[in-house]
Formats: C-alpha cells, sequence, structure tokens
C-alpha cells in the first residue's frame, strides 16, 4: 500500500523541490485537511464514499481518488500541487510535476449537487492555477489566471468553493503557463456521480477512467523538454506507457464504463478489440440516446473527454489502443531512415569491422527492435516491448488489455493472467498444400494502357527517390 498521510511540514523529499516546505504558513496549514499523497502508481482499489451521498466509485487506470473532509456539509479536498517522480514503466522514472505526490493528480469524485471545498497549495517553483474543466461554477472559479484570478504562487495556498451542478466526466489542469505545466504532467480527472437514478447515466459494473497525455524525454534523462509543440516520444496513458499500463479486467457479462481525457496536443482514435461501444458520454455531459451509435474506434480530440459504455460479452484478452500506430512506441528517435528492403549487409561488414557487436537493424520491419532487446541508455522505456503469452506484443505507450474472464468475481480487479483459449479457438499455422494463385492476364494492361514518350522504356522502373530531411522531424501526429 503506498497510500500515506503525509504531515505538510514533515518535508518529505520530493524530486527538485524549489519549494521549501517551510514556505507554507504552520498556522495556515492547521486549519486544511490534511493532503493524502501517494507515492506509487499502482491502480487503487475504488474509494467507496466513507461520507455525504452514496455513489458507484470509479477505478483510476494506475492512479486513485481523492478522499475528503465533510465540513458543516461541506466536502473539503485538499490538492498539492508539486514536483513527482512517476514511474513511467518498470526501469523508467520521469521527473514529472503533479498533485499529491503523483501525475496525474487523484481523481475527484463528487456527487451531483455536493458543495466542494478545494484547498490548492502550490509547492512548485512557479505560480499555478486549476481550471475545473467542463463544469457549471461562478465565474471566479474557474481557474484561468489573470483573467478570474490572481495567480496562485509559490507557497501560497487558495480555495476554490462551488456546486457540483450536473454529473458527468471532467477534467482538472493548471491554467497558468499552462503549456509548461501540463507538459511536466498537471492533471487529474474529476467526476460527478448523478445523485440519483438517471436516464441517460446507467449503473455499470465497472468503471474506469484514465487521462491520455505525452511527454518528450530524451532517453536517458529525466524531465520532459517543455518546448515540444507535436514531436513526443511517449504516449502515454496517466503518465505510464505500455507495458507499465495496467490491463482493464470484466467478468463475463459486465457493462463497463470506460472515461477517457486528453490533454495532449494531438487526437487520439482510442479503438477496442471484440465489442462494440456506444459514447455515452463527453465533458459537456451525457449524450442523449438518439445521438448514440455503436463503434469499435471514437476519437477523443484535444481537450475533449470521451465516455464509452460496452457489454464484455465475449471472453478473452482484448486489445484497446490508440489508433496512431506511433503513439503505441515508445522512447525512439524520429530521425531514422526507413531501411525496409532496403540491402545493408555490405556497409554492416564494413562497420562490423570497426564495431564488432554492430547489428544490422529495420532492414525487415521494426519488429527487430522489439525482438532483439537493444541495450538501452539507463532509464529509458523499451521500444514496442511487453511481452505476451505468445511472443512480444511489440507494443507500447498507448496500448493495454482488456481482460473479460468468465470467473472474475464481482467487484476483483486482480489481474487473472493471460486467457486460456478454448481448444481449436487460436489461429494456428498451415502446413497443407497451398493452392496455385489464380492470376488473370489480360484485365491490367487492357485498361492501363502505357502513354510514355516516343522510345522510353515504361516497364521495369524503379523508383530511387529520397525525401530530403529537416530536422523538424513529423508534423499531424
Ligand atoms: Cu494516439
Amino acid at each position: 500500500m503506498t497510500l500515506q498521510r503525509r504531515r505538510f511540514l514533515a518535508g518529505t523529499a520530493s524530486a527538485g523541490a524549489a519549494v521549501a516546505a517551510a514556505s507554507v504558513s504552520r498556522v495556515a496549514m492547521a486549519a486544511l485537511p490534511e493532503p493524502v499523497i501517494q507515492t506509487g502508481p499502482e491502480t487503487q482499489p475504488p474509494l467507496a464514499p466513507p461520507t455525504g451521498r452514496p455513489y458507484q466509485p470509479v477505478v483510476t487506470l494506475n492512479g486513485w481518488s481523492l478522499p475528503w473532509r465533510m465540513n458543516q456539509g461541506v466536502k473539503e479536498f485538499h490538492l498539492v500541487a508539486e514536483p513527482v517522480v512517476r514511474e513511467m514503466a518498470a526501469g523508467f522514472k520521469a521527473h514529472l510535476w503533479g498533485y499529491n505526490g503523483q501525475s496525474p493528480g487523484p481523481t475527484i469524485e463528487v456527487v451531483e449537487g455536493d458543495r466542494v471545498r478545494i484547498f490548492v497549495t502550490n509547492r512548485l517553483p512557479e505560480h499555478t492555477s486549476v481550471h475545473w474543466h467542463g463544469q457549471r461554477l461562478p465565474n471566479g472559479m474557474d481557474g484561468v489566471s489573470g483573467l478570474t484570478q490572481p495567480a496562485i504562487a509559490p507557497g501560497k495556498t487558495f480555495v476554490y468553493e462551488f456546486v457540483a451542478r450536473r454529473p458527468g466526466t471532467f477534467m482538472y489542469h493548471p491554467h497558468a503557463d499552462e503549456m509548461t505545466q501540463m507538459a511536466m504532467g498537471m492533471m487529474g480527472a474529476w467526476i460527478t456521480h448523478p445523485k440519483a437514478a438517471h436516464p441517460l447515466i446507467a449503473p455499470v459494473e465497472r468503471d474506469y477512467v484514465f487521462l491520455l497525455n505525452a511527454y518528450d524525454i530524451e532517453p536517458g534523462s529525466y524531465t520532459p523538454r517543455i518546448m515540444t509543440m507535436l514531436d513526443f516520444n511517449l504516449w502515454s496513458w496517466n503518465s505510464r506507457v505500455f507495458p507499465g499500463i495496467d490491463s482493464l479486467k470484466a467478468r463475463l457479462g459486465d457493462r463497463v464504463r470506460i472515461r477517457i481525457g486528453n490533454l495532449t496536443m494531438t487526437n487520439h482514435p482510442m479503438h477496442l478489440h471484440g465489442h462494440e461501444f456506444v459514447v455515452t458520454g463527453t465533458d459537456g455531459g451525457p449524450t442523449p440516446l438518439a445521438a448514440r451509435w455503436p463503434e469499435v474506434t471514437t476519437d477523443v480530440a484535444v481537450g475533449q473527454m470521451r465516455q464509452i459504455e460496452f457489454l464484455a460479452d465475449e471472453e478473452g484478452d482484448w486489445a484497446l489502443h490508440c489508433h496512431k500506430s506511433h503513439h503505441t512506441m515508445n522512447a525512439m528517435g524520429h530521425a531514422l531512415p526507413t531501411m525496409i528492403g532496403v540491402d545493408h549487409r555490405g556497409v554492416a561488414q564494413q562497420i562490423s569491422r570497426l564495431i564488432p557487436d554492430y547489428m544490422v537493424m529495420g532492414e525487415r520491419g521494426m519488429a527487430d527492435m522489439a525482438e532483439m532487446e537493444m541495450p538501452l541508455p539507463d532509464n529509458t522505456a523499451p521500444m514496442m516491448s511487453g511481452d505476451g503469452p505468445f511472443g512480444s506484443v511489440e507494443m507500447g505507450g498507448m496500448f493495454s488489455v482488456v481482460k473479460v474472464r468468465r470467473d472474475q468475481p464481482a467487484g476483483d480487479y486482480r489481474d487473472p493472467g493471460w486467457f486460456s483459449h478454448p481448444p481449436g479457438t487460436v489461429a494456428y499455422e498451415w502446413t497443407g498444400s497451398l493452392a496455385a494463385p489464380a492470376r488473370s492476364g489480360s484485365a491490367g494492361p487492357a485498361a492501363m494502357r502505357r502513354t510514355g514518350h516516343p522510345g522510353q522504356r515504361q516497364d521495369n522502373i524503379e523508383v530511387q527517390v529520397r525525401k530530403p530531411r529537416g530536422t523538424g522531424g513529423h508534423t499531424g501526429h
């Protein structure tokens, strides 16, 4: 158990904390709810509400929900903006900024109609604010520094207070130097549960939430490059990259809700295998029934939330991933030419005279990278790793598995291991004879007559084009 109640003034070391805890007044802190700090990346069990109106809690993937105290009918939370160390995958730690010990910060769960008071203490080296993305609230509580409030200076604590007026899936993030602060990992999810049975919000057996985020961390280093606009190299869910992302468990027949928010700088088409889902909510609230249709991929655009729901009625280990294939890899250099089909054995021979261990990579595709376990700088997430029961999954980044099991007990989130497939239900190698392919000798040439210059041979043309490569890399991810 990594959840701990840390005396705020105890001075627990956090990475690179530039603001001494002592700069926060001891008297001022005494009146505040004690901040609850999380130090590990494990998925915590759902937080059953100990006080206030009942609700069905969510499970934050590789995260947790923030406890509160009731103070004369008001739910009081305490967020601490601070530098954190986030383990993004086993063997790879990043120096990020977050809330209460982790990035993303804890999920805040409340009930429609709750009066909520959130204390925000700033332990960052620069000012911040918190914007409550998607909420109806008094203008002065909207958290846009300079516009609706002064920024929260380092060492200061501000109070936000409003009524959670409508149910739905929301986020929180800074609205002060947000380019830096979101690139450093400052964000969190906010769930407002309905106060009673709601015509557009179905009860579900499993309710998951995670945020999409992206970092640019050079292999072997710890701190994100905050000036990056598009060329991120770590595409993560809740600041974790596969195989560091937990799987989502379901019992066969469970109705499953997954809430996904996007605080990266590009869209992510989220794709689920083996089932159809419907989008039951956005950050604008529950979607009307007439606006729902089945699909297997939904695009979560920049700054949006999507709430998908499906009946987990097919047993197995089902991939859930972003469909942009570069987003299911890990830290890699972008400045590599494509070597597929290029015979560079001669070059390799010459190089291996200088470097005996030199190995040709990438001439058959990139799966080499996953199979060969290339030596990496310290503190680097391996690219396309993660082993499954049949070998390397060749995935990294925005990828996880929905595990649907007949015997997964209700409310149990433990990993059931890999799916054991019933006999005869796994794709297998064909070892019989192959029929000769039927080819048409007439269709192509007749339809596509050659029209080149007189005397120019139009067949057997080999294209030998090499595009100039700038240092800007690929844009428009
Ligand atoms: Cu993506």
